[in-house]
C-alpha cells in the first residue's frame, strides 16, 4: 500500500527532484520573486527532469511516473518554491487533461512540448471576471461559422496566462449551465487573444496570474478538445487531479516553514535557552509535524486511488482542504516562532507565509471543498 510505503521507483524521483529543487530551484526564489518571473529556462529544466509531465505517458514526453510520485515531486519543487511548483502544477495538468481527452493528433501536437519545457508552460483558461467558484456560469461564448469557432469573453485568474504555449479555454456552446459549455485548445499568440498585465499578488510573486481577452479567436472545429457539451465535465475532471496538486504545494511550504521553524528554535536564545527548550514553542512545534504528517497521508491516498482509476473526487478535496489549510496554521506559526524576525523579508519565513495563502483559494476554494465532500457524504 504506497501510503506507507513509497516504491523504489517513487523514493528515486523523490530524491532527485529535491536533489535539483536544492540545487537548480531554491537559490533563485528571492531574486525570481523580486524580478516577478520564472526565466524559460527555469521551465525547460523541469521540462529535462521529468517535471512537467510526471504522470503523463513516456510517449509523450512523460516521466510515467504516477500520481503518488508527483505529490513527491510537487512537494520538493514547493519547498524550494511554491510559484514554480505552481507553474509545473498548471503545466501537469493541461498535459494530463490533453492526453485524457485529446484525439491523438492533439496529443502528440501539444503534450510533448508542454512536457519538455519548450512551451513556457499551459494555461487553464476557466475562470471569469463572474465566474469563479460557479464555473457553470461561465459567459465566454463560441459561436459556430462554418467549419471554425468563433470565440469572444473574457478570462481572469489565469496562471501563466501571458507566456503559456497552449491554453485551454473554456466557452459556452450550447444553452445555460453546466451542459452547455465545452473547450479549446488555442495557441499562444493567437489573433484575437489578449492576455492583460499580472495582477499584484501577496504572493507566489514570480508567477504570473493575468486576465485574457478573447475577441473573435476564430480556431478549427478541430480544436475542439473533447466533445461538445463535455466541457465542464472535463474540468471538474482536471480541478480533482489540481487539487492533488495544490495539496501536495501545500505540504512543500509547510514542510519549509516547519524547518524552518524548527533550526531557528534550536539557535535562538532568549532568557537563557535555545527557544526550543521551552514546552509553549516545542510543542507548537510538535503539532506542526503532525498537521503536516496527516495532510500527506491524506494526500498520498487520493493520489493512490487516481492512479489505480478509482474515483477520487472526495478525496482528493479533503487532502486539499485538510493541507492547505494545515500548511497556513503552519506557516502562521513559524512565523510566531522567529517574533519580530519573523515578519521581516530578510527571513525566509514571511515569504512563505504570503505564498501559503492562496492555497485555501485556488482550484477551489475550502468552501467549495467542503461543498464537494459534503455532497458525496449525503448522497
Ligand atoms: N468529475 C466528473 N464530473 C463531475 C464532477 C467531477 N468531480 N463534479 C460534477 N460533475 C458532473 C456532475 O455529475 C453533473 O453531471 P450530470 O449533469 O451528467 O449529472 C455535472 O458535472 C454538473 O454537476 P453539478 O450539478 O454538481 O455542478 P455544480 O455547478 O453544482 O458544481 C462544484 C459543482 C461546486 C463542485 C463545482 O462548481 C466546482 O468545483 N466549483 C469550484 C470551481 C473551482 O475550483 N474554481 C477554481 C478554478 S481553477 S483556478
Amino acid at each position: 500500500m504506497p501510503t506507507f510505503a513509497l516504491n523504489p521507483e517513487q523514493e528515486l524521483l523523490e530524491q532527485a527532484t529535491r536533489r535539483f529543487a536544492q540545487g537548480r530551484i531554491a537559490p533563485g526564489a528571492k531574486e525570481r520573486e523580486e524580478a516577478h518571473r520564472i526565466p524559460g529556462e527555469v521551465i525547460r529544466e523541469l521540462g529535462e527532469q521529468g517535471l512537467l509531465g510526471v504522470n503523463v505517458r513516456s510517449e509523450l514526453g512523460g516521466a510515467q511516473a504516477g500520481v503518488v510520485a508527483y505529490v513527491l515531486a510537487v512537494r520538493e519543487i514547493a519547498r524550494a518554491d511554491a510559484a514554480v511548483a505552481v507553474t509545473m502544477a498548471v503545466t501537469n495538468m493541461v498535459a494530463e487533461v490533453i492526453t485524457e481527452f485529446g484525439r491523438p493528433d492533439q496529443q502528440k501536437s501539444y503534450v510533448p512540448r508542454l512536457t519538455s519545457g519548450e512551451f513556457v508552460g499551459g494555461a487553464f483558461a476557466l475562470s471569469e471576471p463572474g465566474a469563479g467558484s460557479d464555473p457553470g456560469s461561465i459567459s465566454t461564448k463560441a459561436t459556430r461559422q462554418g467549419d471554425d469557432w468563433v470565440i469572444n469573453g473574457e478570462k481572469m485568474w489565469i496562471t501563466t496566462g501571458d507566456e503559456a504555449g497552449v491554453y485551454i479555454v473554456w466557452a459556452r456552446t450550447g444553452g445555460e449551465g453546466t451542459k452547455g459549455m465545452s473547450c479549446f485548445l488555442v495557441d499562444r499568440g493567437h489573433n484575437g487573444l489578449v492576455p492583460g498585465k499580472p495582477e499584484e499578488k501577496m504572493g507566489l510573486r514570480a508567477s504570473h496570474t493575468v486576465s485574457l481577452s478573447l475577441t473573435d479567436v476564430r480556431v478549427p472545429k478541430s480544436a475542439m478538445l473533447g466533445d461538445e457539451g463535455q466541457g465542464f465535465k472535463i474540468a471538474m475532471t482536471a480541478l480533482d487531479g489540481g487539487r492533488i496538486g495544490v495539496a501536495s504545494q501545500s505540504l512543500g511550504i509547510g514542510l519549509e516553514a516547519l524547518a524552518l521553524a524548527k533550526s531557528y528554535a534550536k539557535e535562538r536564545k532568549q532568557f537563557g535557552k535555545p527557544l526550543a527548550d521551552n514546552q509553549a514553542i516545542a510543542f507548537k512545534l510538535a503539532d506542526m509535524t503532525v498537521e503536516l504528517e496527516a495532510a500527506f497521508l491524506l494526500t498520498l491516498r487520493a493520489a493512490w486511488l487516481k492512479e489505480s482509476g478509482k474515483h477520487f473526487s472526495q478525496e482528493a478535496a479533503m487532502a486539499k482542504l485538510f493541507s492547505s489549510e494545515a500548511a497556513n496554521r503552519v506557516v502562521r506559526e513559524a512565523v510566531q516562532i522567529h517574533g519580530g524576525y519573523g515578519y521581516t523579508e530578510e527571513y525566509r519565513v514571511a515569504r512563505l507565509y504570503r505564498d501559503c495563502r492562496v492555497t485555501q483559494i485556488y482550484e477551489g476554494t475550502s468552501e467549495i471543498q467542503r461543498l464537494v465532500i459534503a455532497r458525496e457524504l449525503l448522497e
